[in-house]
């Protein structure tokens, strides 16, 4: 597909409620919308860098730049295959994989478009819901936090994680534990802790937990081997997996039993099947992370989602835990068994509502061939 032109937009959509985790609290969310145009088709893209470099270095301002001045030049005038001729355009830029990312979604929902299959067809996914849960932010006291729980459950969450850090994680967990005692449970720290603290966490081996995601730093994968070692809960990296290589060097050095894959973090959707089809050769199992997307991501993730070793619910909540209004048409719901259907028109199979797209953009910028 030969790229006429990519147009950037820079987008801050208020919450529902903040979203606090060991790295900061946050009321509003930033991203990035990419929009590009070839062959008379559209295809859109979330970048899901945020505006402070708290969970990645990236920002919306690092991936505005990087898109504009490293990614654009390299796509435009050209064309681009696929994914994996996309990958190979823009490999001798180091590292900035969100930018990346937000730019290969919008060339697989053109490339859906243009084949009329869905995401979903184009990885050979075979489910069309699945399994999701909610990820819970810090909240003021246990209390607190037992009742935010309790509302969640109540609207048919089957798989509840709460975020944790250093003052604030056993007694926590215990009492989301004690008040649901059946209910699926995982704690994710954020790079919280380090090898000299981490012991302190030892408790929660007693409370039947899923994982334990990301407990020690972001670029760490060795330290994480040490703690897996003495830990009989799963460990579960985020930050630390960058890469498919990254994911071998993890499973090589048993730094963790389960994988969250975003296709953001690696770089995009094709470095995330290839994540996810290596830890399927080595028994890990993975699930899909969010990043508090709006429907555009939200489609992306529940079309990757489809795929077999996703065997643990993914951090995809229904559109109103997020946002009161979305720049989707489409508005993602929970089933009753603790599912969201995966959209199964072309490409992401979502239309981008203009009007509330330019409601939340702060900037944007078009640059054609
Ligand atoms: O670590 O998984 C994380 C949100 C922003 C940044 C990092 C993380 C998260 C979440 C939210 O946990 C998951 C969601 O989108 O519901
Ligand atoms: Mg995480």
């Amino acid at each position: 597909m030969k790229i006429e032109s990519i147009s950037i937009f820079r987008v801050s959509m208020p919450l529902v409620a903040p979203f606090e985790t060991s790295f900061g609290r946050s009321i509003d969310r930033e991203c990035l919308v990419i929009m590009l145009h070839a062959e008379g088709l559209t295809g859109y893209g979330e970048c899901v860098a945020d505006l402070d470099p708290g969970y990645s270095y990236e920002t919306t301002g690092t991936a505005w730049h990087i898109t504009k001045d490293f990614i654009a030049p390299n796509i435009l005038g050209q064309d681009v295959a696929d994914a994996t001729d996309f990958q190979r355009r823009v490999e001798h830029i180091r590292g900035h994989n969100l930018a990346k990312a937000g730019v290969e979604m919008a060339v697989w929902d053109m490339l859906g478009k243009r084949e009329g299959k869905s995401l979903r067809d184009l990885f050979g996914g075979q489910r069309d819901r699945v399994p999701v849960g909610v990820s819970v932010g810090l909240q003021s006291s246990p209390d607190v936090l037992v009742k935010t729980v309790e509302t969640y459950l109540n609207d048919g969450y089957g798989r509840i994680k709460i975020k944790i850090k250093p003052g604030r994680d056993v007694d926590d967990a215990t009492a989301v534990r004690k008040a649901f005692p059946k209910t699926k449970l995982q704690v994710d720290a954020n790079s919280a802790y380090t090898l000299e603290n981490f012991q302190r966490l030892k408790p929660l081996d007693q409370l039947d937990l899923l994982l334990i995601e990301q407990p020690l730093n972001e670029d760490d994968i060795w330290d994480h081997a040490k703690m897996q070692a003495e830990f009989n809960t799963p460990i579960c990296l985020d930050e630390s997996i960058v890469s498919p290589r990254h994911a071998r060097y993890a499973i090589e050095m048993k730094s963790c039993r389960v994988i969250n894959i975003k296709a953001g973090r690696v770089g995009g959707l094709s470095q995330a099947l290839l994540i996810h089809n290596l830890c399927q050769a080595h028994g890990l199992s993975v699930w899909c992370g969010g990043m508090l997307e709006t429907g555009i991501g939200r489609a992306s993730n529940l079309a990757l989602a489809t795929l077999p070793n996703f065997v643990l619910p993914g951090d995809i909540s229904a559109s109103d835990r997020y946002y009161k209004q979305d720049i989707t048409e489409e508005r993602f719901r929970l089933n009753s068994d603790s599912t969201i259907t995966v959209p199964d028109g072309p490409g992401l199979g979502i239309h981008v509502d203009e009007e509330a797209l330019k409601r939340y953009t702060l900037a944007e910028m078009t640059i054609c061939a």
